[in-house]
């Protein structure tokens, strides 16, 4: 069975991972501390290239058919919230290839959540595409924590209870292609205290002093801006000519932490679930909810059902592993 999420605690697991890990130690440790890393050229060209694919076919390098004005004053705020900065902007499954469908559960992403989670069992509750492009919104916002629409209640203080949120570059994000900006927290919490709110809108001052220490996550396509709930960040405007940034958000929480939540995934029962069925391994499913080989769950009787609903799933490692 699967632990239960208050006997878990930070510590050695799942070493069986350790093939599927590209992170180092170091970059957990500056999540860790610092809210947020830039992951350079995290995913392979040979792993983002049908992946980009799938976005521009999903999306395409579209002319914009809305173009907005693009405010350089905000009301003497650092930027503002809009409907249209979140149009092309589309949660999980996608319909295009598997390819897009599986990135944000690739076994490099679930090594680095579950050593920064410090758990061997996680789960992905949020995972989006979104295309911006220049000129179809204004998407300079306030700074802002992302707690706001994952808890109910705020960040919390152990490894284990936090989330660990990917922002996965499937273009060349340059700042002009509206890379994300952040303040790490060695520099925020001086200005803003360590009670970090999630809102600084109304707080100009605040909202200024944060701007003169921001950094941009500027990368490469392939590279992952490795984020929490818990650091000031906001997006930003795309200003090259005819420019495009495509991302897949990919994000993780520690099974049985029910504080945190996003997407209930068989609400979206109509989409191409058997995109993902089909086509990821047990570990990959397993992220998404699904219990893994050898869990009381299976029995012959669900595995028949599930192969009824799933006719193209192979359950070979299920059946393997099943009580009589
Ligand atoms: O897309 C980005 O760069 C950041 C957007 C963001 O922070 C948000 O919408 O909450
Ligand atoms: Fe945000």
């Amino acid at each position: 069975m699967v632990q239960s999420f208050k006997w878990m605690a930070v510590g050695p697991h799942n070493k069986k991972a350790d093939q599927m890990t590209r992170h180092t130690q170091a970059q957990v440790d500056e999540w860790r501390n610092e809210g947020a890393i830039l992951l350079d050229q995290f995913l392979t060209p040979d792993e983002i290239k049908p992946c980009f694919d799938d976005m521009r076919a999903l999306y395409g390098k579209r002319t914009p058919d809305q173009m907005v004005e693009r405010k350089d004053d905000h009301h003497g705020q650092v930027g503002t919230f809009s409907m249209d900065q979140f149009r092309n902007n589309e949660d999980m499954p996608f319909d295009c290839s598997p390819a897009l469908n599986l990135l944000g559960l690739s076994p490099t992403l679930i090594a680095m959540a579950k050593d920064a989670l410090g758990t061997d069992d996680v789960r992905l509750y949020q995972s989006h595409t979104w295309a911006k492009y220049t000129g179809t919104a204004d998407y300079e916002q306030p700074f802002h924590c992302d707690f706001k629409n994952h808890t109910l209640t705020v960040p919390s203080e152990d490894a284990i209870g936090r989330t660990i949120n990917f922002m996965i570059y499937l273009t060349d994000v340059t700042e002009n292609h509206g890379a994300i900006s952040y303040v790490p927290l060695s520099d925020s919490d001086p200005i803003t205290g360590p009670n970090r709110e999630m809102f600084l809108d109304t707080d100009i001052e605040t909202q200024h002093r944060l701007k003169q220490v921001e950094k941009r996550g500027v990368g490469k396509a392939g590279s992952v801006f490795a984020y929490g709930i818990d650091v000031y960040h906001r997006g930003m405007n795309l200003t090259v000519p005819d420019g495009c940034r495509y991302t897949l958000t990919a994000s993780y929480k520690a099974a049985g932490n029910d504080m945190i939540g996003w997407s209930a995934w068989p609400h979206s029962f109509m989409k191409p679930w058997h995109l993902l069925i089909d086509n990821a391994d047990p570990e990959q499913l397993a992220c998404l909810g699904i219990p893994r080989p050898g869990d009381p769950f299976w029995t012959p009787r669900t595995i028949e059902r599930a192969k009824l609903r799933w006719p193209n799933w192979n359950m070979d490692p299920y059946e393997h592993r099943t009580r009589a």
